[in-house]
């Protein structure tokens, strides 16, 4: 837990926390529908963390012209033959672009377009990523630490998890090998 900052948010000069920044926790249990191999899935603790997100939100959600930051910590490890990974989706306004920004620990950014083409960009400390509207994101932890990774994303995005739990995307990470391959 000591790992996990909170940021706090300096607003027009004034520093605000509690309603403004918010701290959540994925666990195994909340991410029943990401990995393929539910037989490794279903010996798994599902009280064990996959991670946290601290968010920033300096206005209301949905607010246009704002923006978000959130800070993702995705711990280490496998299902089966998949890395931990986010849930992973599109935004609800699905024009709406986001960065990402690798800071600790090495991941890949599993990117998916709405014609389910599937591609992947490396994770690292300093690696800056534009994922354009349209485009479904979700992250896998590929290394033996934390990956630590920022973003920033318009306040009127919103978030929409149905299509990815529903259909997942079209090709899965997976480690062949000791390395990452999309497949
Ligand atoms: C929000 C942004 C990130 C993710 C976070 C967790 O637009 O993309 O802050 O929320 O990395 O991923 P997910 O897919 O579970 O929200
Ligand atoms: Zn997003």
């Amino acid at each position: 837990d000591a790992l996990i900052f909170l940021p706090k948010l300096i607003f027009t000069g004034k520093e605000l926390i509690g309603e403004n920044v918010e701290r959540i926790t994925r666990r195994m249990g909340d991410l029943r529908d990401v990995f393929e191999d539910k037989a490794a899935f279903e010996v798994m603790d599902p009280n064990l963390i996959a991670y946290h997100v601290s968010s920033i939100f300096p206005v209301k959600e949905g607010t246009p012209g704002g923006l978000f930051m959130g800070i993702t910590y995705l711990m280490p490890g496998k299902v089966g033959d998949e890395y931990f990974m986010t849930k992973g989706h599109f935004h609800s306004n699905i024009d709406r672009a986001e960065f990402y920004w690798g800071v600790e620990g090495e991941g890949m950014l599993i990117l998916m377009n709405e014609a389910r083409d599937v591609w992947a960009e490396r994770m690292y400390p300093g690696s800056l990523h534009y994922i354009p509207g349209g485009i479904a994101h979700r992250v896998a932890n590929v290394g033996n630490s934390i990956l630590t990774f920022a973003a920033s994303w318009p306040s009127d995005a919103g978030h929409n998890y149905g299509i990815i739990a529903r259909e997942g995307f079209a090709r899965r990470l997976k480690e062949v090998n000791g390395k990452p391959e999309l497949i």
